[in-house]
């Protein structure tokens, strides 16, 4: 990157439109066969969704001075990951949804099998990118990137939590049970957005990634309380996916556990125990602290 941005909203519309263009250049071309898996792929990644995740892991990796070449991979596979279960989220035998991120799901558009294809090969691309580029100074530092990520996605993380997530409609789960599902559904790849930026810079103490992982951990679930407010109150419009749909399926949520005041309540809580975890880290923590505050106070 040549010049670093001052200002928030600068750093995010040139972060953003990095991914955009390393996305294009890493997924297969519309025109290689299969040509129709391809676009599906490209449909369910490109010119779409607020790139949190990717946002995290270049956050992340300015907090450890991460040379952003090696950023911007960690951070595509981070989002691969991401489409790929939204791919599959909205199949009909999960959270079966037509819209996402203001135009038709990927199996509408395309079809189910093809939408199943699509979240595989997504997921195998993110892999083959931490394989495939140097993105740590290290070698078993890269190979931990990879562990993560494979720990942050699998049954012990986001698979995991849509497991728990899918056997909860229609129950009343405590507070603590909803906690449990979120740190894995939403919670452990987000956490992995932070910890694989900060894995691309110079190595940190142990007792700074603690705190990045504290900082992660409150910043994944305050990311879920807000979904699920924007869930109850926002329009299906704003949102670019189907507004109203927990109460609908009949979903526990922080709203139906909590209210709408008190799900906002906690997610502040959230933020304020995010910053406090980076306390002490003056301007290399910036990027973090200014995504709490875009994460809380978002419209959609
Ligand atoms: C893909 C590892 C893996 C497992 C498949 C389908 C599934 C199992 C898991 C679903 C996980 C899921 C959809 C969690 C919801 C997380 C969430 C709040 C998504 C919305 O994220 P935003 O708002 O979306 O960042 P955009 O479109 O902006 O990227």
């Amino acid at each position: 990157m040549a010049t670093i941005p001052t200002d928030f909203q600068h750093w995010t519309s040139v972060l953003q439109q990095r991914i955009e263009a390393q996305l294009q250049a890493v997924l297969p071309s519309p025109e290689l066969a299969p040509q129709r898996l391809h676009q599906a792929m490209r449909y369910a990644m490109l010119g779409g969704g607020k790139r949190v995740r990717p946002l995290l892991t270049f956050a992340a990796g300015e907090f450890s001075q991460a040379d952003p070449d090696r950023a911007v991979i960690a951070a595509c596979a981070v989002e691969l990951i991401h489409a790929y279960s939204l791919v599959h989220d909205d199949l009909p035998c999960m959270d079966d949804d037509v819209l996402r991120r203001g135009k038709p799901a990927c199996h509408v558009e395309f079809d189910e099998a093809t939408a199943l294809l699509v979240g595989d090969a997504l997921q195998s691309l993110a892999f083959q990118l931490l394989a495939e580029y140097r993105v740590a100074e290290d070698a078993a530092i890269q190979i931990k990137m990879v562990r993560l990520l494979a720990a942050a996605c699998g049954s012990r993380g986001m698979a995991g939590g849509q497991a728990i997530d899918l056997a909860a409609v229609s129950t009343h789960p405590t507070l603590a049970e909803l906690e449990f599902m979120h740190i894995h559904k939403t919670g452990a790849l987000i956490r992995a957005a932070v910890l694989l930026g900060a894995h691309c810079g110079s190595v940190l103490s142990d007792a700074w990634m603690e705190k990045l992982d504290h900082y992660a951990k409150c910043i994944g679930l305050a990311f879920q309380v807000i979904d699920d407010v924007l869930d109850a109150e926002a329009t299906t419009a704003t949102l670019g996916k189907t507004a109203g749909k927990d109460a609908v399926r009949d979903k526990p949520t922080y709203v139906s556990v909590l209210g709408i005041a008190e799900a906002r309540k906690l997610a502040n809580e959230l933020r304020r125990a995010a910053l406090t975890a980076l306390d002490g880290h003056g301007e290399c923590a910036l990027r973090l602290r200014e995504l709490a505050d875009f994460i809380l106070d978002r419209k959609f």
